[in-house]
């Protein structure tokens, strides 16, 4: 049994006021002990580990220096703030992160006032403390806001857009660029190499000139502490980087794990600031735990892990990922045809685009986080003939959407869309959730929106994408491992808009779009042993729909349910709008839409979310007996 760390200097820390009375030079025994503690809560719970290791010391200095929660301390993303989380009144809690009931990975409002700003998307952290700083300049209300940004979310418009608006504005906001020179992978991009450029020391300039130029903007001298710091740091970075012509205050790169450097610099521009500052501080991601600075991700994201070694536990796969299979099959269907490209936005791994990156790294393209962009690069790929994989995770599609609109569908072009992570992701919770995809694509004219019901199946749509030239295509299919079916050694092109059924029965139709297809068919046993004939269909498509299957179904039973791992407005409402135009509605069938209620589910695994959201087998044959007007009373392991 491994102990608990030792934490004395941590424990007589609860709060950000309480560490106002720690010394200085007791700082850095601080940091070790935040980082003991931070290691053994991730190690029984799993979830993102070193960005937070990297931010020890800079969430202790900004904490330290700051007023919080009256300044505002926003972290970009929110996945790097569990020590932020220890020293803000959570500590107690820090092992319940991303369990069910416990602590959110990110940061969230309704969790602290110390998280101004809820996060988990990337890249909206200058946006949003743009508006606090306005909003409290506005109010007569003096206070700092400071946000905290990585150099991998840096390569987002949205952060550019928000540098620029504060150029412009003259705001007081506070930007700490915390550059560890890793996004997930490793970052890409020309703004990452121009990060690399500074910190390296080619832009760096003399410690008397840096002093003159603080002295003149900070409007106060510059003390003994920093001139030692500025010397530690190898100099400071001004004049003529890309930040200062956008309006910026540029101070920097200083080393964002030496007190010495962060303290004095965070004091200075917390008395002397007036306009918009950004402080580039470069870290180590993973810093202080040996298995996460050698791993390649430095543990971005792990599973519950051993402290000694910084072994992972891995669950014993009973059959291969989606994520694994998409991307074989990707780089199976390449090897035939070499139009196909291959499109990530910083999720190389994430979305199988890696083993595409491996097997044909000259078409395929990390264009680091910046989903909008990705989309519109596919459409342009597409103009001239290639046939783009643009593989974007659900929930990080919905910020290319007016680009899925306006450049792809408007223009009918043929970009394909992989869409991983559809449906509950389980401990990411709600920022994380694929809830939207279907309804919002599935509303475009020319789109054809597909769900794979399994492993099989989504090979089958890899293949039909490819073959499909005639518009934009997308399929979606669920975070985690298949269900176990024989994989087929090459998909099949399916035909546009046709579903199949799988089970035939006479009463009771389930119509499923998607993996619910599983529960669909255990739910039909238990309605068989009911005594009610069920068909189970995979619908496939929720655009084009399949009319000659629905009309069928609709016909010849007395129930018919449509179920979907997503929220209202996709395959079911679009099932009900067509039965509605064809007065198929009209005799007395009894219809229901099962879909994903219309709440923000909080994390849990995506077992007991599905069964809260009524979406699993029981709630599927709660679904059949409430439209035949009875109560389910010992059916089966539904029960
Ligand atoms: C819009 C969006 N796209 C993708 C992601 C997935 N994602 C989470 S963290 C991360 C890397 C962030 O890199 P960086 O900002 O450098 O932070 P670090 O983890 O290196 O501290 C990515 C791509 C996201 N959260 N939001």
């Amino acid at each position: 049994m491994t102990s608990l760390p030792a934490t004395p200097l941590l424990d007589t820390v609860k709060l950000p006021a309480d560490l106002k009375k720690v010394d200085d030079r007791d700082l850095p025994k601080l940091a070790r002990e935040v980082r003991d503690e931070m290691i053994d809560a991730v190690s029984k719970t799993g979830g993102h580990l070193g960005a937070g290791l990297g931010v020890v010391e800079l969430t202790i200095a900004i904490h330290k220096v700051f007023n919080t929660p009256e300044d505002r301390l926003i972290f970009d993303v929110g996945h790097q703030c569990y020590p932020h989380k220890i020293l803000t009144g959570r500590r107690d809690r820090i092992r319940t992160l991303r369990q069910e009931d416990g602590l959110s990975g990110f940061t969230r409002r309704a969790e602290s006032e110390y998280d101004p700003f809820g996060a988990a998307h990337s890249s909206t952290s200058i946006s949003a403390g743009l508006g606090m700083a306005v909003g409290s300049e506005l109010a007569g209300t003096k206070r700092n806001v400071i946000s905290v940004i990585g150099d991998g979310s840096m390569s987002a418009g949205m952060a550019f857009e928000a540098l620029n608006n504060a150029g412009a504005l003259d705001a007081r906001l506070i930007v700490i660029l915390n550059d560890n020179d890793m996004s997930i992978a490793p970052p890409t991009g020309a703004m990452s190499a121009y990060l690399a450029r500074l910190a390296s020391g080619r832009a760096y300039m003399g410690v008397r000139e840096m002093g003159k130029k603080l002295t003149g903007y900070l409007g106060a001298s510059i003390d003994r502490a920093i001139t030692r710091a500025v010397e530690h740091a190898r100099g400071y970075v001004t004049g003529g980087t890309m930040f200062e012509e956008l309006g910026f205050y540029h101070i920097g790169p200083i080393d964002g794990h030496s007190f010495d450097h962060l303290l004095p610099v965070l004091r200075n521009v917390r008395d002397n600031a007036h306009g918009p500052v950004l402080i580039h501080v470069v870290t180590q991601k993973g810093k202080g735990y040996p298995p996460a600075e050698a791993a390649a991700d430095k543990y971005h994201g792990v599973n519950k892990f051993d402290v000694i070694t910084g072994a992972q536990a891995k669950a014993k796969p009973n059959a291969p990922s989606y994520t694994s299979v998409f991307g074989d099959a990707l780089v199976q269907e390449a090897g035939f045809d070499d139009k196909i490209v291959g499109i990530t936005a910083a999720m190389p791994d994430g979305t199988g685009l890696g083993k595409m990156l491996a097997a044909y790294p000259s078409r395929t393209f990390d264009v680091g986080i910046a989903e909008q962009h990705a989309v519109t690069f596919a459409a342009g790929l597409a103009t001239e003939g290639f046939k783009p994989f643009c593989a974007i995770y659900s929930t990080f599609l919905q910020r290319g959407y007016d680009q899925v609109v306006h450049d792809v569908a408007i223009q009918g072009l043929p970009v394909r869309f992989p869409i991983d992570r559809a449906g509950f992701v389980g401990a990411d919770g709600p920022t994380h959730a694929g809830s939207f995809d279907t309804t919002f694509l599935a509303t475009l004219p020319n789109m054809v929106v597909m769900a794979a019901a399994d492993e099989a199946e989504l090979k089958h749509m890899v293949r039909t994408a490819v073959a499909y030239d005639d518009g934009p295509i997308s399929f979606r299919y669920p975070r985690g491992e298949g269900v176990g079916v024989e994989l087929p050694e090459r998909g099949e092109i399916l035909e546009i808009g046709k579903g199949r059924i799988v089970k035939e029965g006479s009463k009771v139709a389930l119509l499923s779009f998607g993996t619910r297809l599983k529960d669909c068919l255990l739910a039909a046993e238990d309605l068989e042993a009911a005594g009610l004939s069920t068909t189970v269909a995979d619908a496939r498509f929720a655009k084009p729909l399949d009319h000659d299957l629905i009309r069928q179904l609709a016909r010849h039973h007395e129930v018919l349910i449509t179920i979907e791992e997503g929220a209202v407005g996709g395959f079911g409402s679009h099932v009900l709008q067509f039965m509605s135009s064809e007065g198929l509605l009209d005799h007395g069938l009894k219809v229901r839409s099962m879909v994903l209620p219309d709440i923000w589910m909080e994390q849990a695994s995506p077992d007991v979310m599905y069964a809260k959201a009524g979406l699993d087998r029981a709630g599927i044959v709660k679904t059949v007996f409430g439209a035949l007007g009875k109560t389910v009373v010992g059916v089966g392991a539904a029960g």
